[in-house]
């Protein structure tokens, strides 16, 4: 244990409440993490929806550890490394078609601020420099920069930073516990909620907006599925009016929902899609955008030896990272994990459906691998119900996540039938605890 833990401000945590009673994990393997006591604890959540293989798998670390030894670093800009083209060369492998061009950042908030600079870029590259404003949705989230948070749509995430971006306006969400609770999968009612954007296109004008950025499935917000047909809208809207649609696939990308990502699992295919987390299995800091052709190919336009796109960080295209990626996708493929999910979807969905009737429960959703809870929330005290669900899961070896009183369960894609009956075995005893 360390002596003193006051110097580490700790980020969306309640510091004073850890320092209290701190929760330490100090290694992990597999389906596991462990104490610095060696107290076993199954991850429920990959990590923080990142840890998709699993943890310490040996590709990724032997590639890691290769790499650090042949190079550490190489400057980004005006220079290139072999492993950041063979990476894109293989990323583009999985995307959807048309999105062959892959830009690196260094997380999911970095990806999210690139793909909407390269949108209103792009409208300016073609002639169109006054499409500037950007869509986001109503409980959205979109990471922590201010881009990000300003497209986003989570009061405390917003409420504490002043004005925002200038030119952003919000989509309805589409939670709808009235009509679509209990749903399997994607639920029934509120494709028309894809509509709205027609409402802001009338209210702004279509030759205003640039972008409409979206989660496909949003887990950070309590895991909320699009209804059946909403996201076909919401592309046929966008097209209609030229404006660019971004998938935020910063949870959803690389085998989350059983397919390689959202856009191929549900079959509607985006502008731009920003990924993070699985890309590395988590391991390395890394985040991309995938760019279709298209938006890349107006940059392509002034005099060769100019900079086509002013943007680009210190660490995109990390050596580390790339390596890390690498052995990420050898990994994915060796195993089939990009698919897996499909697999164990069923299996999956039947176990978070049988805690319907524990008490509190309002509502269940999930599709591939994802799970979300929702409870009815204590009286004046919104959060506590699902964090005592946590604290308590914590201490009988069960790391899960809540957001709000909902509860997420995204495990990694290795997942036995055996570690699903301990989740739902702990989270039950819990929840009757928590009634
Ligand atoms: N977009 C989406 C859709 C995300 O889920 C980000 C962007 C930002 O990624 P970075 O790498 O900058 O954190 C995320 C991050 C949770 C939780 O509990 C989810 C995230 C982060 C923290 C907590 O669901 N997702």
């Amino acid at each position: 244990m360390p002596q003193n833990l006051d110097a580490y401000w700790m980020p969306f945590t309640a510091n004073r409440q850890f320092k209290q009673a701190p929760r330490l994990i100090s290694r992990a393997e597999g389906m596991y993490f462990w104490t610095p006591e060696n107290r076993q604890v199954l991850d429920s959540i990959a990590g923080l929806w990142c840890v998709n293989a699993g943890h310490a798998r040996p590709r990724i670390v032997e590639a890691i550890r290769q790499q650090a030894s042949e190079m550490d670093f190489a400057p980004p800009f005006n220079m290139g490394h072999p492993k950041q083209f063979e990476l894109a060369e293989r990323l583009v492998k999985l995307t959807p078609p048309g999105l062959s061009k892959v830009f690196y950042t260094n997380s999911g908030s970095e990806s999210v601020e690139t793909a909407l600079k390269m949108a209103i870029a792009y409208h300016r590259a073609r002639g169109e420099g006054q499409r500037t404003r950007l869509i986001g949705r109503e409980r959205g989230y979109h990471g922590v920069n201010f881009g990000g948070i300003s497209v986003g749509g989570m009061v405390a995430n917003r409420k504490m930073f002043g004005n925002l971006l200038a030119g952003v306006d919000h989509i309805r969400h589409t939670h709808d516990l009235a009509r679509n609770a209990f749903s399997k999968g994607q639920p029934e009612h509120g494709a028309e909620l894809a509509d709205d954007l027609e409402r802001l296109v009338a209210l702004h004008d279509a030759s205003t907006i640039a972008a409409v950025i979206v989660e496909p499935v949003a887990g950070s917000t309590g895991v909320l599925l699009p209804p059946k047909g909403y996201l076909e809208r919401l592309r046929a809207i966008c097209d209609k009016h030229g404006i660019l649609l971004i998938f935020d696939e910063v949870i959803t990308g690389f085998g989350r929902l059983g397919s390689p990502f959202a856009a191929t699992h549900f079959g509607v295919t985006p502008d731009l899609m920003t990924v993070a987390k699985g890309l590395t299995n988590g391991s390395v800091p890394m985040g991309a955008v995938f760019a279709h052709q298209k938006i890349h190919d107006a940059f392509m336009n002034g005099p060769e030896h100019m900079i086509e796109f002013f943007h680009g960080y210190t660490y995109s295209g990390h050596p580390l990272a790339c390596a890390a990626a690498l052995g990420t996708l050898d990994t994915y493929a060796d195993e089939g994990l990009l698919t897996r999910g499909a697999k164990m979807a069923s299996t999956f969905e039947n176990a978070v459906h049988s805690l319907k009737d524990m008490p509190r429960v309002v509502d269940i959703r999930n599709i591939g691998l994802v799970g979300g809870i929702e409870l009815e929330p204590i009286a004046g005290e919104p959060g506590k119900r699902a964090f005592s669900v946590f604290l308590d899961c914590w201490e009988k070896g069960l790391l899960i996540r809540t957001t709000g009183d909902t509860i997420a369960l995204s495990p990694p894609l290795i997942i036995e039938n055996k570690h699903i009956d301990q989740i739902i075995g702990t989270l039950s005893d819990a929840l009757k605890r928590a009634a």
